[in-house]
């Protein structure tokens, strides 16, 4: 199946982190290619990563790196698709390099930024800009958050039975 949203690691090392994205993509079906690309050990292909994308009809790049994350900022000056960055935990500053590298892109060239480690999120919203053209995605997203609401219910119900120490008991 032709894949609509391109996901670029820096790292095979950032695999274990991405786990989250991998479950959405999967739980939504959408269509989805996974390559490893450094900017930094690689900035050749990286623009030609990039370059191709919207070509080769990707419609939304996720880029996932840590500590001096130029990933997203790269892949965004070389394609006019949206490009999320996932800024990743596991360095010496537990992912705060990596969030301002991602986040503070200059004027022009944006990316849109989650939380550290927020993988999940970014496969979310790279489902919700696909779903702008796919009306069953939308209602397969719209499933999911009937889904969330509905959990919360049920731990509200179970809370309110048993009391709040009762219900960290049961959780523990
Ligand atoms: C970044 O440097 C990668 O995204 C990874 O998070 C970090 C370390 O990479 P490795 O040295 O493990 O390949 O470019």
């Amino acid at each position: 199946m032709q894949p609509l949203v391109l996901v670029v690691l820096g790292s095979d090392s950032d695999l274990p982190r991405v786990g989250g994205l991998l479950s959405v993509f999967e739980e939504l079906e959408v269509p989805f290619e996974l390559t490893l690309c450094s900017a930094h050990r690689d900035p050749e292909r990286t623009a030609r990563v990039a370059a191709e994308a919207g070509p080769r009809g990707i419609r939304v790049v996720i880029a996932a790196a840590g500590m001096a994350a130029h990933l997203a900022g790269a892949l965004a000056a070389r394609t006019v698709l949206p490009v999320i960055g996932v800024p990743l935990g596991g360095s010496a500053l537990a992912g705060v390099d990596a969030l301002l590298s991602t986040v503070q892109m200059p004027r022009g060239i944006p990316v849109a930024t989650v939380g550290i480690d927020r993988a999940d999120n970014a496969a979310y919203l790279a489902a919700q800009i696909v779903a702008l053209t796919d009306p069953a995605l939308a209602l397969r997203l719209e499933a999911r958050r009937d889904a969330q609401r509905g959990e919360l219910v049920e731990r509200d119900r179970r809370l309110q039975d048993v009391g709040p120490r009762g219900y960290l008991e049961e959780r523990r």
